[in-house]
C-alpha cells in the first residue's frame, strides 16, 4: 500500500450551502473535485489525526465510489479510525446518533437529501462536527477557504474495501469498523417513545398506516420500525427499497413530490395516518385520512403534546425554529412558559442552542422537526411521535390538528417555490427588495400596514455569532409576514423561496383552503417583488 500525494488545483465553487456542498454528479465526478473538498475538509480539522469519525450516505448513486475515496483518504491523512455504514448507508440521523453514541471526533454525510439522484441527479458531502450536528458557518468557511489555495491531496493507493460486511479491519494504519445501519438508531427511537402503547394500537386496534420511503434511505429503517418493532403488516412501508435513483423519483415528501401517499390518504378506504420521508431521512410529512399537517404546525403540535411521550414528559427547556417557519409554535411556548428562538434556515443552528439545553424541540417549515436526541433533523423520530401522541389520546389525525386550532388559532401558512429560475434576475430581485425594505416600515401595503421589514440577522445567544441577509422579511401590523428567500440547496440557477403566513383566531374560519386564506398575501408579494417580471414565471413551480 502506498500513501500518494497528489498534486492538484483549486475549485472556485466548493462553499458550502444550507446543508454542506452539493452539486450534480456531473460536478463531483470531475478529476479532483471530491478529493480537494475532502482533504480541504481533513486540512480544516485541527487535531483529527488519530481519531475516529463516521462515514455514510443516502445511497444515491455515487455513494459507493466517494466512501471507497474518502476511506483511503482518511487513512493516508491519519485518521485513527472509521466506523462506516454498512454498505454505505446511513441515513443523516443515523449518522447524528452513531457520532453521539460512539462519542467520535465528527463525521461525513453523503447526501443531497430532496434532490433528485441518479448519473444525472445530485450529490452532496458535508462535516458534522463531535456533536453530531451540522458544522457550524465558522468550520464550513473554513473548509471553503481552505478549498480555494488547495494543492494537493493525500490518498492511499489500496484495493476497495468491502463496506457490505459488518466488521473490523485495517486500511493502511487506520481501523475500518463496518457497522449495522439500523440498530443503534432503532435503539434510540425505542429509548424515547412508548412502543408497547404503538403496538396495541396498531395490532390490537387495528389502526392502520402507510409510510412512504419514496425509495431513499429510511426503507431499512421504516421496516425495522414499523414493521417489526411495532406491528404493521408487511406492506405497511411501500417504496422500501432504497434506490441510487430513487426510482426516477424526486425523493422530497411533499404534496407534489410523494403523490402516490397522498392518492393513498387521500382515496377510498384510506388508512388512518401516512408519512413520507426525504432522501437522507430527516424530513417527515405527516398526513391523517384526507388530511394534510402542515409542517409547522406539527412542530407546534408535537410541542403542545410533548408530555405524553416518554422521552419528553418532564417538559421542554424550550423551541426554537427557523425565521420562516410560521409563528404557530410560538403561542404553544408563550402558553407553556418556555423559551422560543428564532434562526436562520438550516440545522446548523440549531446546534448550539440544543447544547445550551436552550431548546428541546425544533423544526422548520420545509419539513424538518426534531429534538435534543441528536443534532440533526429526524424524519422517522417525528413520525413515531406523531403516532405515541395517536396511541395515547386515541384520536385522529384530523381531530389534533382542529383542536390545536381551537386552543390556539390558526397559522394559515405556505412556501411557494420558483425553482431553477435564472441567477441573475433571482439576485436582482433580492438586491431590490434589500435596497427597499428600508423605508417601508409605517407604509401601506394593500390593507396591511408595515410593522417591520428587513433582512434577517441572526447573533447566536450562546456563542454570540452572527449571520446576515437571511432572508427579507416584511411583517404587518396584524401578524401576518411575506419572507423572501433564495435556496441554499439548489444546484440549476436559482430557486425563489416566498413563505406567506397569516394568523386567523376566528374557529368559523379555519377550514378555509390556505391558498385563499392567503390570497391578498400571494399578490402582494408579487407587486413588490415584481416575480412574474423579473423571472417569467406566472406561477410557482412547487406549492406547499
Ligand atoms: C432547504 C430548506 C431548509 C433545510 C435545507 C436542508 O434549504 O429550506 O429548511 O434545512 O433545505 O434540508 P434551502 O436553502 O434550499 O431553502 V435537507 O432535508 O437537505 O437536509
Ligand atoms: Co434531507
Amino acid at each position: 500500500m502506498n500513501l500518494r500525494t497528489v498534486t492538484t488545483t483549486p475549485f472556485d465553487d466548493q462553499k458550502p450551502g444550507t446543508s454542506g456542498l452539493r452539486k450534480s454528479v456531473i460536478d463531483f465526478q470531475k478529476p479532483h473535485y471530491l478529493e480537494n473538498f475532502v482533504q480541504s475538509i481533513f486540512d480544516s480539522l485541527e487535531g483529527c489525526e488519530g481519531q475516529t469519525l463516521a462515514l455514510g450516505g443516502d445511497g444515491r448513486y455515487y455513494n459507493r465510489q466517494a466512501i471507497q475515496t474518502i476511506l483511503k483518504m482518511a487513512a493516508a491523512n491519519g485518521i485513527g479510525k472509521i466506523l462506516v455504514g454498512q454498505g454505505g448507508i446511513l441515513s443523516t440521523p443515523a449518522t447524528s446518533c452513531i457520532i453521539r453514541k460512539y462519542e467520535t471526533f465528527g463525521g461525513i454525510v453523503l447526501s443531497a437529501s430532496h434532490n433528485p439522484g441518479g448519473p444525472d441527479g445530485d450529490f452532496g458531502i458535508k462535516y458534522n462536527i463531535g456533536n453530531g450536528g451540522p458544522a457550524p458557518e465558522k468550520v464550513t468557511e473554513a473548509i471553503f477557504d481552505r478549498s480555494k489555495t488547495i494543492s494537493e491531496y493525500k490518498i492511499l493507493e489500496a484495493a476497495d474495501v468491502n463496506i457490505d460486511r459488518i466488521g473490523s479491519f485495517k486500511l493502511g494504519t487506520m481501523e475500518v469498523e463496518v457497522i449495522d445501519s439500523v440498530v443503534a438508531y432503532v435503539e434510540l427511537m425505542q429509548s424515547l417513545f412508548d412502543f408497547d402503547y404503538i403496538h396495541q394500537l396498531i395490532a390490537d386496534k387495528g389502526f392502520k398506516l402507510c409510510i412512504d420511503s419514496m425509495h431513499a434511505v429510511t426503507g431499512p429503517y421504516a421496516k425495522a420500525i414499523f414493521e417489526r418493532h411495532l406491528g404493521a403488516s408487511e406492506g405497511t412501508v411501500i417504496n422500501g427499497i432504497p434506490l441510487e435513483d430513487f426510482g426516477q423519483g424526486h425523493p422530497d415528501p411533499n404534496l407534489v413530490y410523494a403523490k402516490e401517499l397522498v392518492d393513498i390518504l387521500f382515496g377510498d378506504n384510506a388508512p388512518d395516518f401516512g408519512a413520507a420521508s426525504d432522501g437522507d431521512g430527516d424530513r417527515n410529512m405527516i398526513l391523517g385520512r384526507n388530511f394534510f399537517v402542515t409542517p409547522s404546525d406539527s412542530l407546534a403540535i408535537l410541542t403542545a403534546n410533548a408530555h405524553l411521550v416518554p422521552g419528553y414528559k418532564n417538559g421542554l427547556s424550550g423551541v426554537a425554529r427557523s425565521m420562516p417557519t410560521s409563528a404557530a409554535v410560538d403561542r404553544v411556548a408563550a402558553k407553556l412558559g418556555i423559551g422560543c428562538y428564532e434562526t436562520p434556515t438550516g440545522w446548523k443552528f440549531f446546534g448550539n442552542l440544543l447544547d445550551a439545553d436552550k431548546a428541546t424541540l425544533c423544526g422548520e417549515e420545509s419539513f424538518g422537526t426534531g429534538s435534543n436526541h441528536i443534532r440533526e433533523k429526524d424524519g422517522l423520530w417525528a413520525v413515531i411521535f406523531w403516532l405515541n401522541i395517536l396511541a395515547v389520546t386515541g384520536k385522529s389525525v384530523e381531530q389534533i390538528v382542529q383542536e390545536h386550532w381551537q386552543t390556539y388559532g390558526r397559522n394559515f401558512y405556505s412556501r411557494h417555490d420558483y425553482e431553477a429560475v435564472e441567477t441573475k434576475p433571482a439576485t436582482q430581485l433580492m438586491e431590490n427588495l434589500r435596497s427597499a425594505v428600508g423605508g417601508m416600515k409605517g407604509t401601506k401595503l394593500g390593507a396591511y400596514e408595515v410593522e417591520y421589514a428587513d433582512d434577517f440577522s441572526y447573533t447566536d445567544p450562546v456563542d454570540g455569532s452572527i449571520s446576515n441577509k437571511q432572508g427579507i422579511r416584511i411583517g404587518f401590523t396584524d401578524g401576518s409576514r411575506i419572507v423572501f428567500r433564495l435556496s441554499g440547496t439548489g444546484t440549476k440557477g436559482a430557486t425563489l423561496r416566498v413563505y406567506l403566513e397569516r394568523y386567523e383566531p376566528d374557529s368559523s374560519q379555519h377550514d378555509r383552503d390556505p391558498q385563499e386564506a392567503l390570497a391578498d398575501l400571494i399578490v402582494l408579494a408579487d407587486e413588490v417583488a415584481k416575480i412574474k417580471a423579473l423571472t417569467g414565471r406566472d406561477r410557482p413551480t412547487v406549492i406547499t
